[in-house]
């Protein structure tokens, strides 16, 4: 029903994205989206491109009316600075660096040029995606939803929950999240961003880059999101491709999916309860998620980041003019984009929220969309009693 298209290289004149499908009437807080953008530029490892040459910023050219969406498509641009320092004659990359796209780029699209793979290939393009993600935030907000993130791990370096992950409320994660907003890690525990960024200056150091694994949230999701009659409908797996799309994410869980692998079935879900007259549940298990449906309790995922594949301690690879083994160029990059990519993936989850919420309600008008979400109630409202069969 959303849906969104990016476009452009990553040293190319700009970025753009072209959302279809906001409902009208969705009044867009502007520099919300430039707030997202720049939050995506931060972080401890980013290189020189990220810090000092690029200052992402969104310029909105169509779909807007009075400052509210008005049902047409709405593109925006993001200028990339480093386009006016490129070399006039760039030399082709003729070995392809394991682990990018490179060997891709060629295998699919016969590309003998590996810079030109790397172009689109680039992890730039989620600048795109934050700022429709920003769109999508917006989206949700009145009917409740909020989204958050923050940093588990860097390389070997930890930070320790206060809770168990199924036990936080969905007021513990946003705080987790706000004292994690002003640490250049993007983790919530000062100590453990201290032994990170330790890390980050040791792999800095031996020309390596590091991994790491986050935990992206949103709380006050509306019920009912998704379904479970047919597989391609179930919101957890919905979920779960658009955080493994994002540039080197290769695990994704729901809950403490990993953990319940080891435990038997009765503590693996999560008692229902009455509380003051409302519907309750005793622990958050599922993620926020049963049978591919919202159950109204925080959808929380967490997501494993290889290290990035652009090392300066050379992986093995072969020159395809020459046929020799070689070690293939090292292009500038980061040394860790971990916090960078919770960031992203808050916009990839909001995004497809912010789907299922229009499926689910409409999508033509945000006002006729909150009338339908009324009428349906919010989870922790009684249920109303139907006729019994
Ligand atoms: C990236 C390599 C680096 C990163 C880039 C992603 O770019 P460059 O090769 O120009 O130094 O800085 O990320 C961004 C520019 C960004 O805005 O996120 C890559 O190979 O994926």
């Amino acid at each position: 029903m959303l849906r969104f298209l990016t476009a452009g290289e990553s040293h190319g004149p700009e970025l753009s994205v072209i959302v279809e499908g906001l409902p009208a009437g969705v009044p867009l807080d502007l520099e919300a989206v430039d707030r997202d953008l720049h939050r995506r530029q931060l972080g401890y490892g980013r290189g020189a491109r990220s810090t000092k040459i690029e200052r992402d910023l969104a310029t909105v050219t169509s779909g807007l009316a009075g400052g509210a969406t008005t049902g047409a498509p709405l593109a925006i641009r993001i200028v990339n600075r480093d386009f006016a320092n490129q070399p006039l004659d760039p030399q082709p990359l003729t070995a392809p660096r394991p682990g990018h796209a490179d060997l891709a780029g060629r295998v699919k699209y016969g590309l003998a040029d590996f810079g030109v793979v790397r172009e689109r290939a680039s992890a730039r393009e989620t600048a795109a995606r934050v700022a429709a993600g920003a769109l999508a935030k917006q989206l949700l907000a009145p009917f409740g939803c909020r989204l958050g993130g923050f940093v588990l791990q860097i390389g070997k370096e930890g930070a320790e929950l206060p809770r168990p992950v199924d036990l936080l409320k969905a007021g513990e994660l946003h705080a987790l999240a706000e004292a994690a907003e002003g640490d250049e890690l993007r983790t919530f525990d000062p100590a453990a961003s201290a032994r990170m960024r330790a890390a980050v200056d040791e792999a800095r150091e031996a020309g390596q880059t590091l991994g790491g694994a986050f935990c992206a949230f949103a709380t006050g999701t509306p019920a009912g999101l998704g379904s479970y009659v047919q597989w391609d409908r179930k919101l957890d797996g919905r979920l779960a491709q658009a955080v493994l799309s994002i540039h080197a994410v290769k695990g994704v869980e729901i809950g403490p999916a990993f953990d319940l692998a080891a435990v038997p079935g009765t503590e693996a879900q999560d008692s229902v309860e009455w509380h003051a007259g409302g519907l309750a549940r005793g622990s958050n298990r599922a993620g926020g998620l049963e049978a591919g449906v919202t159950n109204g309790q925080p959808v929380v995922l967490r997501a494993a980041m290889k290290p990035l594949s652009s090392v300066r301690t050379r992986v093995r690879s072969v020159d395809f003019v020459t046929g020799e083994p070689v070690d293939p160029p090292y292009v500038r990059s980061d040394v860790c984009a971990v916090p960078a990519a919770v960031v992203v993936a808050e916009a990839m989850v909001a995004w497809v929220l912010a789907d299922a919420v229009c499926e689910r309600f409409g999508q033509d008008r945000l006002d006729g969309m909150l009338a339908a979400f009324e009428a349906v109630g919010r989870p922790d409202e009684p249920p109303r009693p139907g006729p019994r069969r």
